[in-house]
């Protein structure tokens, strides 16, 4: 491992105190890590229960408390942690250097072959893509980051390639992490109760490129203003892509590759939404740079049949066809679903994550109604008050109960809440299957 902390004592089994924040996925893995190095780990981690500290002397670590920090020569924020948490103001005071699980997994395992994946929104199915072409090619590959699997623990396997989803809650304190390939997809408003202002959140997604070199590559998107003025600082070469414009575009309904040559038909992909097709664009960008044939990249287009939770199909009744969306906790990725459709009851709301509902109304041409759910019920009807019916429900069932009532033949009913679900669920895959479960019941009955 490269040094790191203030003091760092040089190999394994000296090394000094190290304080981890958050005992999740992220933690856990950090602690795996940091021990295995010889560090002294201590844990702070403001949710215990009684598994808490046995979990963490099972890792070879003890819990300690934010004041540890001070006297610590190494601090690793789990994402989640925001920079607002006290850890930082001890770092801060103490000179403590605080460095993200994606810097340490980095340092302690550079890999030549690192393709990097950002953006608000179309990360996981990017990454997902990527993959599934490197395999189609016949290089071995694993997807790890922010879609499950903490980096730290993915850059030791024995692949070809490593890709990896990165949030800004990652990129946030890294210094020298350096994918080969940085793809950065889109920037919309996210995440704001973490990042205190959108630059915070934008500088945080730069720093994917920051420790490139001039024999790297960054992929940005040709359409999105920030993401491309943000490009004139990537030290390696810009490949872009976009619809309507760019290195990678869709033209005469053809997807295109550089120097004309064609990737397929928009026909072709199992589903042509303007966002799939940005996406597929991207990952074919991608797959490029770290040298995937054309041909394989169309092979995996051609069978990606989407993720789950990701404006998928539930059911078609009466006309009426049922999406899943549960995965879009942003305005914009709300928005990229009802592109997609002409008369849509939206089903939206949820833990507003200190976005601006409001955006939502610039497609309320495409809506027959609303269904606000959850603790933004009262923004989400305001966003469309006076524009369009809306209806507010106090659970999912009701929910659907209310959107089946409103839609017409050939609508679709879309839960695309635009915002996180942890007001009624654990996770937005909860959410999700709550949402077809009362679908499926409420059309068994009808
Ligand atoms: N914790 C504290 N104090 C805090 C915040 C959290 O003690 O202020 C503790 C919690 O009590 C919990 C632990 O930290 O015990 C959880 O840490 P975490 O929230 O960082 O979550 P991990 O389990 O480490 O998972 C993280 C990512 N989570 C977040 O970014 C919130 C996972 O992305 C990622 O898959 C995983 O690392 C592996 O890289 C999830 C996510 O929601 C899917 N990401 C956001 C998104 O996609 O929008 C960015
Ligand atoms: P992320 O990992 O960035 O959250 P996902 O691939 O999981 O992205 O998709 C999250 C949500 O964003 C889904 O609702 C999906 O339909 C939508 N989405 C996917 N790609 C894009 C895109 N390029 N632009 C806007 N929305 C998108």
């Amino acid at each position: 491992m490269g040094s790191i902390g203030k003091g760092a004592k040089g190999a394994m089994g000296a090394k000094g105190k190290a304080v981890v924040v958050g005992l999740g996925a992220t933690g856990q893995a950090v602690t795996r890590h940091l021990v295995a190095e010889g560090w002294n780990v201590l844990i702070v981690e403001d949710r215990t229960d009684g598994r808490t500290a046995d979990l963490a002397h099972r890792l070879g670590a003890a819990l300690g408390t934010v004041a540890d920090v001070a006297s610590a020569e190494l601090v690793v924020p789990s994402p989640g942690v925001s920079p607002r948490h006290p850890v930082h103001d001890v770092a801060a005071e103490s000179r403590v250097p605080v460095v993200s699980e994606v810097e340490l997994a980095w340092r302690a395992y550079p890999r030549k072959q690192l393709v990097a994946i950002t953006g608000t929104n179309g990360k996981t199915t990017v990454t997902t893509l990527l993959a599934a072409m490197l395999v189609e090619s016949g290089r071995t590959a694993v997807a790890a980051g922010n879609i499950g699997q903490p980096l730290i623990d993915a850059v030791h396997r024995e692949v070809d390639v490593v890709v990896a989803e990165v949030s800004s809650f990652q990129l946030q304190y890294t210094e020298s992490f350096r994918p080969a390939v940085a793809v950065w997809l889109n920037i919309a408003e996210d995440h704001l109760d973490w990042h205190p202002t959108m630059e915070h959140y934008a500088a945080a997604k730069q720093r994917i490129w920051a420790g490139q070199g001039s024999d790297d590559v960054a992929v940005v998107n040709a359409e999105d203003e920030l993401v491309c003025a943000a490009a004139a600082s990537a030290p390696g070469r810009v490949v872009t892509f976009g619809l309507g414009e760019g290195d990678y575009h869709l033209d005469d309904d053809v997807l295109w590759a550089p120097q004309g040559r064609q990737i397929m038909a928009r026909g072709d992909l199992r589903r042509g939404l303007p966002h799939d097709v940005a996406n597929a664009l991207a990952a074919t960008a991608a797959a490029e740079a770290v040298g995937v044939s054309l041909d394989a990249s169309r092979a995996a287009l051609a069978t990606f049949d989407g993720l789950p939770h990701r404006l998928q199909l539930v059911l078609d009744a009466g006309g009426v066809r049922y999406y899943d969306d549960s995965k879009a906790t942003t305005p914009a990725s709300v928005l990229a679903a009802l592109r997609g459709f002409d008369s849509v009851v939206l089903i939206a709301g949820g833990r507003n994550k200190g976005l601006d509902l409001g955006a939502l109304r610039q497609e309320v041409h495409r809506l027959r109604a609303v269904v606000a759910i959850g603790e933004a019920s009262s923004a989400v009807a305001s966003a469309f008050e006076d524009a369009v019916p809306v209806i507010r429900a106090g659970s999912m069932e009701a929910a659907v109960d209310a959107a089946r009532a409103a839609a017409r033949a050939g609508d679709v009913v879309v839960l695309s809440p635009g915002c996180a679900s942890f007001d009624w669920y654990r996770s937005y895959a909860e959410r999700g299957e709550d949402f077809v479960a009362a679908v499926r019941r409420q059309e068994a009955i009808s």
